[in-house]
């Protein structure tokens, strides 16, 4: 028994331990594509590249956290008139009805002056264009994470209000979206699911090869709705993540201490055995 755990406890500190970012980049590096946004807006996962084009003027600042969960310590800074657009066209990891599934991430610190919309990631032609998919941070209703998904121009969207004004919590939180083809919509907040829905859920999504894939604002229509704040990072994958995937983007770092006393803990039961 004591060797059982032991066993795990060494395995589970090789994986948090000796590469203190592995929990969070192992799920990173499976994205089709993960914006580090630490000095320009390549795309970490390639090939395929799926880098972005930069309007306005990003700049990058030093954050906390740097060292954990794939972050470097540098965030994207946005301040309500700046965006990433990606280029559309066939073949491209980001477009499609991701009938397999969607997941949107991003780690951000969104400030007050954002718009009443404020686009983290989508593709949202808005009035006028075609809707697929959007992740915003919204001033509305105090700093609520928004995720919605549409099918036919429908709208399928829920909203997280309330408890989790990331206005008035300093500091990154990690936002995620999640498309369950037939079966849910769901919002995480720091590895948590904070909301969700699982009645009338399309088994796939409108899909757009004119309407851009947009970071900091809508891709289109007559409202921007600019983001305002940092974003550490950003990344999308074409299949539903796990809620322990999800958890893992976002692992809180004193599990690894805890993880590494368990490991202390049982080579000294195992020395002592001896
Ligand atoms: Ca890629
Ligand atoms: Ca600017
Ligand atoms: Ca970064």
């Amino acid at each position: 028994m004591t060797r059982l755990v032991l066993i795990i406890a060494v395995a589970t500190n090789l994986v948090f331990d000796v590469a203190p970012a592995s929990a969070g980049m192992i799920v990173l590096d499976d994205a089709v594509a993960w914006w580090r946004m630490d000095s320009n807006t390549n795309d970490s996962n390639a090939p395929p590249a799926s880098n972005g084009t930069v309007h306005g003027d990003v700049g990058y600042v030093a954050v906390p956290g740097a060292g954990f969960r794939g972050n470097n310590g540098v965030a994207a800074s946005f301040d309500g008139n700046d965006y990433i657009e990606f280029a559309t066209g066939g073949g491209s990891e980001l477009y499609g009805n991701f009938s397999d599934g969607l997941t949107v991430f991003g780690r951000i610190d969104p400030t007050l002056d954002s718009a009443s919309h404020g686009n983290v990631l989508n593709q949202d032609g808005y009035s006028g264009g075609v809707r697929c998919w959007n992740l915003e941070a919204s001033r509305t209703s105090g700093g609520r994470i928004t995720w919605r998904v549409w099918l036919g121009g429908t709208s399928y969207q829920i909203g997280l209000t309330g408890v989790s004004d990331l206005y008035n919590q300093p500091g990154l939180h990690d936002v995620v979206g999640v498309f369950r083809p037939g079966a849910a919509i769901e919002i995480y907040l720091d590895g948590t699911r904070v909301s969700y829905r699982t009645t009338g859920i399309p088994t796939y999504l409108d899909a757009s090869s004119t309407v851009p894939v947009v970071i900091g604002r809508r891709a289109g229509g007559v409202a921007p709705a600019y983001y305002d704040g940092l974003i550490e990072s950003a990344a999308i994958w074409n299949r539903p993540l796990s809620a322990n995937e999800i958890f893992g983007l976002s692992v809180p770092e004193p599990t690894t201490i805890f993880l590494f006393g368990i490991g202390l803990i049982a080579m000294m039961f195992q020395r002592r055995r001896r």
